[in-house]
């Protein structure tokens, strides 16, 4: 199963023994480091995830892409990095080349995050939620390349879902209409981000991490291309009320649309307002539902690498 890491990529050696013994490992993005939430917590929040997923049984694996080398796991000073130097850029999949041929640091998007992992063979990824199709993207056209990357890269992302910022309806066609599994986690509701519920049904649902990894195992086993979507509602003590964070979501949306933020600057500006408007609550949400999808990684992740031949 386990195909040699590509040469551009610089593995840590801790991440580079896991790979190569095929012992479990599970992949971290940076952009939710570097764009997603504010210093200090960000910080924090990466090295207690690590942390949770090493407590667990796995490798951690954050990526990022330092001084154009795309890194796959890094140390405390590394993440601290990302954490606070304000030039971090924004790296999706489209953006991989350019940060590289000019040596910057880059923060990687769940697309970008997925691309790498699956280049050092790692099939299971954890993180807070993933982007999706806009709303108004009829007219804007702005649908996340995450999706585009989900349907064409095999690695398993484990997110608390699609938040209210986006179309969660259209994110879930889109997803179907590009055969990538949306699974939910023991719940048959795809839940929203901040809150265990959407309105919308998950497509599949499983309540064992060894279900998901049978999943896994026959989707690829069938040479299907596509990553697969685990959606893990927030533990329900620390869900936002579905009714509090619309409220918030629809004034960060308006402001967004005021000041003309636009393209890859749309979900960091809704993030950050979402919690000023929140009072810090909505990060305190978002720092639970990592935790909790950092659990459930490790688990698969473990359960994964016992379904190896
Ligand atoms: N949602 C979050 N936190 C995040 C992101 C999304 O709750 O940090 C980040 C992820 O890195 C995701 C990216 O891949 O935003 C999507 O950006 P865009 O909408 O520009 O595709
Ligand atoms: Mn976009």
């Amino acid at each position: 199963m386990t195909t040699a890491p590509h040469p551009a990529l610089k593995l840590s050696a801790e991440v580079a023994d896991a790979i190569a013994a095929g012992r479990p490992v599970v992949a971290l993005e940076s952009t939710i480091i570097s764009h997603g939430m504010p210093y200090p917590r960000n910080v924090e929040m990466a090295v207690e995830v690590e942390g949770i997923l090493r407590d667990g049984g796995a490798t951690p694996a954050t990526i990022a892409i330092l001084g154009g080398v795309p890194h796959i796991g890094l140390d405390e000073d590394e993440l601290r990095l990302l954490a606070t130097d304000p030039d971090v850029a924004k790296v999706s999949v489209r953006d991989l080349g350019h940060v590289m041929a000019t040596g910057a640091h880059g923060a990687t998007t769940v697309a970008a995050t997925m691309r790498l992992a699956a280049l050092a063979g790692i099939r299971i990824f954890v993180t807070g939620g993933i982007g999706g199709v806009h709303k108004g993207a009829e007219d804007s056209m702005d649908v996340s390349a995450d999706l585009t990357e989900l349907s064409q890269t095999p690695v398993a992302v484990i997110s608390a879902g699609v938040k209210s910022i986006l179309d969660i309806g259209r994110t879930l066609e889109v997803l179907e209409t590009l055969g990538v599994p949306v699974i939910g986690y023991g719940t048959d509701e795809f839940p929203s981000f901040y809150s265990r519920t959407s309105g919308h049904r998950a497509p599949m649902s499983a309540d064992a991490p060894e279900v998901l990894a049978a999943v896994m195992r026959h989707h690829w086993d069938l040479g299907l291309p596509s990553g697969l979507s685990i959606a893990n509602p927030v533990p329900a003590d620390e869900e936002m009320a579905p009714e509090r964070i619309q409220g918030l979501v629809d004034q960060a949306l308006r402001e967004c649309d005021e000041r003309g933020i636009h393209g890859k600057d749309i979900t960091p500006f809704l993030l950050g307002r979402i919690v000023e408007l929140s009072d810090g609550a909505s990060l305190e949400t978002n720092i639970a539902l990592v935790r909790n999808n950092a659990r459930l990684g490790a688990q698969l992740a473990v359960a994964y690498a016992r379904t190896a031949g």
